[in-house]
């Protein structure tokens, strides 16, 4: 009987078919990747739609539209790729954007209020790196238009949006800060899970990692699109991914990211 058994498996081939297959290896998704999925699925749950947009942009829109013409000090917020782009009219200033505020005015230019979007995308910064900052790196853009919205929307959607991300336990802090773009303008940090908020090399010592810029939109971008700033009012932000992912699983170094060590990568789920 056994030898009968031997003989009906084997293939002339000679190929062992009673082995135990090879396995194949599982892949699995970017801890960027599963983080930038969690922001959308919480924002989502909020009704917030998501959009996507140029990673190549105009100066208009990374700059100009948001209220920082040429020559204007807040450029240097943004250290910038510039790009090269010149058609049968002429040079135009095009650059790899620096944020994904831009895409606030190409929605707001072809959609009219109410507005509730969210924008996942890459950025590009022409900056050193080191353990809370990369060249490349990702942002959320979140953006609400409609009537009586008011910064108590701002900070109700985004600690909501803390608790469903972080959890209970974690403090959320708002302080006020400068953008061009907004008024008033606000950065939120979270209280650093490397550390526990003693201060560490994550969080320069102060307890504290700075997640998103955000602020009521400011009138003259809500203007410039032809919105009628009697009648609406807005609030946007703009929150780091990567930043936001080494606070949930407590990641010291941005850079280990994007280093395609699978020691690192295949721990995340
Ligand atoms: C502000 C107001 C709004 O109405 C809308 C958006 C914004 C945010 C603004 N566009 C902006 O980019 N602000 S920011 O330069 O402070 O960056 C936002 C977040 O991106 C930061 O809080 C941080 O979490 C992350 N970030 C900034 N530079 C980074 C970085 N993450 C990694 N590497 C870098 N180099």
């Amino acid at each position: 009987e056994g030898l009968r058994l031997a003989q009906v498996s084997k293939p002339p081939s000679g190929v062992d078919i009673s082995l135990p297959g090879r396995p194949v290896p599982m892949g699995r998704l970017h801890p960027v990747t599963q983080t930038f999925r969690d922001i959308c699925a919480a924002f989502q749950s909020l009704g917030f739609e998501v959009v996507e947009g140029p990673e190549v942009e105009w100066d208009y829109y990374n700059f100009e539209a948001l209220n920082i013409p040429p020559g204007h000090a807040a450029r240097d917020m943004f250290s910038t790729f510039w790009v090269d782009y010149t058609d049968d009219r002429g040079g135009h200033p095009m650059l790899l954007r620096t944020h994904t505020s831009p895409m606030q005015v190409r929605v707001m230019e072809k959609t009219q209020p109410p507005v509730r979007v969210i924008v996942p995308g890459q950025v590009f910064r022409y900056e050193a790196t080191d353990a809370t900052h990369e060249a490349v790196f990702h942002q959320v853009e979140g953006l609400a238009v409609d009537e009586s919205i008011t910064l108590a929307d701002l900070k109700g959607t985004l600690y909501e949006v803390a608790r469903l991300l972080f959890g209970e336990e974690r403090k959320a802090r708002f302080r006020c800060t400068y953008f061009p773009f907004v008024e008033p303008g606000v950065d939120m940090a979270i209280d650093c899970a490397v550390c526990g908020g003693e201060g560490c090399r994550v969080c320069s010592g102060t307890g504290w990692l700075e997640i998103l810029g955000a602020g009521m939109v400011h009138p003259d971008v809500l203007s410039r699109v032809g919105y009628d700033t009697r009648r609406y009012t807005g609030f946007a932000f703009g929150m780091g991914v990567e930043r936001i992912a080494m606070l949930r699983h407590g990641i010291d170094d941005i850079r280990l990211f994007f280093q395609n060590d699978l020691r690192f990568l295949r721990q995340f789920r």
